[in-house]
């Protein structure tokens, strides 16, 4: 390899993997916009890369059809004992994962170039900041890193010599041999898949897959995996949580994070523009929060990451105006459909169906096909910066002061639209109890209900028992200025199966509540699940919503509670000794309040 570069760790780090790896060349990349050009150029004579015509710079990308979504059966948290790993973790004992992995590493990059990615996750040089290197035999990752993390030479200035980084490799797994043509998406079959992490060594090794979460290594492995675990350790919290600001008509502002599960509406949310007059969004971050405590004692959070990875589904100008705005130009669309005029397609984004477009699997489909055009999740990779509702706070080094933390996740029934945590303690026990119906954000089963701590069981890269006592201290550590807790479920169905709450810009409603909360400005209701709007606090003014229906969404069935009570138990059994004591006395509580 003739590649050297500055860092010693990283020199020598490199010429392993090169070796293990056998790449035909070697790349270090600058991050500049001549690269990306210049990766998008081959892979348009490759064939992987179809131009949109209807949008400058822009590319749509069709996946192998087994290669669509993160695969959380074949994720693993290498610690070294299973215990430190957790139950909701799977877990190989780090010297045999690492052997078995080795063994497909060995010549993986064959005919294929070795990219090396210096990034950073957060603004570069900012001292919440973590920079990573992730090796990649994919031009597709490069270009989607470009976008969602900081691809810089200047990472590696800032690396000197001896500054410490987050190795992060990747391979598609699928060497070329001599003169063997390539696919458009190589990918390695789904039993040979491993997206590994070594919490305790801060490294990463991914295989097989080109697909998002499993690829952009800076994404979920690194912001999130590994970066919860050091948080852990460190005193701070990782969260997969969006981050806005919200301001009141007369200029106060608000900031909130809000976790719900992959493809639940956090981007949505994070670029809401409010229907109620006078109020304003902004849009910090939709999917990651690092928070850290401020000299002042309150909580500050940044978005460690540059860009959006959304899902383009259900992204239309009705529900989601400032996504659709920033999907002008520049931006990357993996496994959407192809229009005739050369645009994407998706389902929900245009009233009326195109009459004719190239599906996701690049076949032909009218509306009378069966199956989606688009593939439920489809992505869009797109710059931050280009979208309107971005907050010009957003890469402030110092973040901003988090006043209220929403959980949430998609119930069709029994979580009503919104509560509120008696305390500290109750709103721990609202984020470990939080349940979702699952999502094609995950390769697996869409729909069946489970238990999404804080929406991080696919990303807590350590014991999920020591991950609610973090939160604990962290709660003891900021006192009365925790943010303030709630928990909200925008997805809630009437009996004959219609949405009750028409959710998008109308959350700014329950938002606007939120913060009349926290000025004291409105009561709530004591109920056993936590404190309800009472009756006309949140403000329906120009909405039209039936009474009954806002009952519905108000309405709490202590039988269907009741119910739940055998399954909570049930998910906090697995934790076993490492259930905190202040979680069994929350359920305690919750049981003996629901009589
Ligand atoms: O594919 S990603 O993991 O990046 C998206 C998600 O599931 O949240
Ligand atoms: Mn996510």
């Amino acid at each position: 390899m003739n590649l050297t570069v500055k860092n010693e760790k990283l020199n020598k780090w490199l010429k392993e993997v090169a070796d293990l790896c056998q790449p035909e060349d070697v790349y270090l990349c600058n991050g500049s916009r001549e690269e990306y050009d210049l990766l998008i150029e081959n892979m348009l004579k490759s064939g992987s890369a179809v131009p949109l015509r209807k949008r400058p710079d822009s590319f749509l990308f069709r996946s192998d059809p087994s290669d669509v979504a993160r695969v959380e059966d074949r994720t693993y948290i290498s610690a070294s004992s299973k215990e430190d790993a957790g139950p909701t973790n799977n877990w190989i004992d780090p010297g045999e994962l690492k052997k078995t992995m080795l063994d497909f590493y060995k010549g993986c990059m064959k005919g294929r170039t070795m990219y090396v990615i210096p990034f950073s996750m957060g603004p570069v040089g900012s001292p919440i900041s973590k920079i990573g290197i992730e090796v990649t035999d994919s031009p597709n990752v490069v270009i989607n890193m470009h976008i969602m993390t900081r691809v810089s030479s200047r990472v590696l200035e800032l690396l000197s010599t001896d500054g410490e980084f987050i190795p992060c490799l990747h391979s598609v797994g699928a060497p070329l041999s001599e003169g063997q043509k390539d696919v458009p998406w190589p990918c390695a079959p789904i039993e040979n898949k491993y997206i590994s992490h070594f919490p305790e060594e801060n490294l990463i090794w991914s295989y097989g897959s080109g697909y998002g979460g499993n690829a952009l290594l800076g994404k979920k492995c690194l912001a999130l995996r590994i970066a919860s675990a050091m948080a852990k350790r460190e005193g701070w919290m990782a969260e997969h949580m969006l981050i806005l600001r919200l301001t009141n008509p007369e200029g106060k502002q608000y900031h909130i994070a809000a976790a719900f599960p992959s493809a639940c509406g956090k981007t949505n949310l994070a670029m809401m523009q409010p229907s109620i007059p006078g109020w304003k969004c902004e849009c910090i971050g939709d999917d990651i929060a690092w928070m850290k405590t401020g000299p002042d004692g309150r909580l500050y959070a940044i978005n460690p990451e540059a860009g959006f990875f959304g899902v383009a589904p259900g992204t239309s100008y009705d529900t989601n105006p400032m996504a659709m705005d920033t999907l002008k130009e520049n931006v990357l669309f993996t496994n959407c459909a192809l229009t005739d005029d050369g645009d994407v397609w998706w389902e929900g984004m245009t009233d009326e169906e195109p009459s004719h477009v190239i599906d996701w699997k690049g076949r032909d489909w009218t509306p009378d096909s069966t199956g989606d055009a688009a593939h439920p999740n489809a992505r869009f990779t797109a710059p931050a910066s280009q979208c309107p509702a971005t907050c010009k706070d957003w890469e402030k080094p110092e973040g901003v002061p988090i006043d209220i933390f929403i959980f949430g996740g998609r119930r069709s029934a029994v979580a009503p639209l919104v509560y509120e945590a008696y305390n500290r303690d109750h709103g721990v026990f609202l984020g470990a109890t939080a349940a979702s119906e699952t999502t094609a954000a995950n390769i697996g089963a869409v729909g069946n209900l489970r238990r999404d701590p804080f929406a991080m069981k696919p990303f807590c890269g350590y014991n999920m028992g020591d991950y609610f006592q973090h939160w604990f201290d962290m709660g003891d550590r900021l006192g009365d200025k925790t943010p303030r807790i709630f928990y909200v479920n925008w997805f809630r169905k009437s009996g004959d199966g219609k949405f009750l709450w028409p959710g998008f810009s109308d959350n700014s409603r329950v938002l606007k509540w939120m913060c009349e909360r926290i000025d004291g400005k409105v009561g709530a209701k004591q109920t056993p699940i936590g404190l309800l709007p009472n009756e006309g606090d949140i403000d329906l003014s120009g909405l039209d919503i039936s009474p009954d229906d806002m009952k519905e969404l108000l309405s709490i069935d202590i039988d269907a509670w009741k119910a739940e009570i055998p399954d909570i138990e049930q998910h906090f059994s697995i934790f076993g000794d490492r259930l905190p004591e202040r979680l069994k006395r929350q359920l305690r509580e919750f049981v003996k309040r629901l009589g």
